[in-house]
């Protein structure tokens, strides 16, 4: 297999899926700031132009971030990455949508990137901060989710887990002041050799 990832971008959850299940991988690195994801080689496994994307042994690509989670850990499923009961399965793919689409997608994206979506510097500052509002209201809501246990997919780090990760990773970069609960988890995942090993990999 072969994931096409970005230094620090969301794809890094994704990197740590793979560690923390073992399997043999390739990483082929994309420069989104010179904007190597527009390139046609790039193109060409993934017309979204995004990471992340993982190519497969039998040569398909998937792409999306939880479609990519679910298929590790379903094709993986002695790794544990999502619980089998069905209601306790739905409860993590809740959290990890929440994730991705809105603390991601509707909050980090608009407070990082403001200036891929309007063009003034004064529009760009209004949608700024509420990016960073609706980042930092999101990650509350999934500190009282995640309340006193120590991961949100289980009995250890699964698929909702490395997305909060990467949520969390870029909270920390913004000076984001992190609930108690998701600083206990940040530095419970600082310690995992998977993450280690996904961070120290990624050059930046
Ligand atoms: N919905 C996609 C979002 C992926 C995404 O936004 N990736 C960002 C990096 S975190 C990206 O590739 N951005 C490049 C661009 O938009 O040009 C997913 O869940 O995988």
């Amino acid at each position: 297999m072969q994931l096409f990832h970005a230094p620090r971008a969301c794809s890094l959850g994704i990197r740590i899926l793979l560690e923390e299940i073992g399997v043999p991988h390739q990483v082929a690195t994309i420069d989104l700031s010179s904007g190597q994801q527009r390139d046609a080689a790039f193109l060409a496994v993934n017309p979204k132009g995004k990471v992340p994307a993982l190519l497969r042994d039998d040569g398909t690509v998937l792409t999306e971030f939880q479609a990519i989670a679910l298929w590790l850990a379903w094709r993986f499923p002695e790794a544990g990455l999502v619980p089998n009961d069905p209601d306790a399965a739905a409860q993590v793919i809740e959290a990890m949508e929440f994730i991705v689409g809105t603390v991601h997608m509707r909050g980090f994206a608009l407070a990082l990137m403001p200036r891929k979506f309007v063009s003034t510097p004064s529009a760009q500052e209004e949608l700024r901060a509420h990016g960073l509002r609706v980042a930092t209201d999101g990650l509350h809501h999934v500190s009282t989710l995640l309340g006193e246990a120590p991961w949100l997919s289980g009995s250890r780090p699964g698929v909702a887990d490395a997305a909060l990760f990467y949520v969390t990773y870029w909270a920390k970069t913004l000076n984001i002041d992190l609930p108690a609960a998701l600083r206990a988890f940040y530095n419970q995942m600082l310690k995992r050799p998977s993450v280690v090993r996904a961070i120290d990999a990624s050059p930046s």
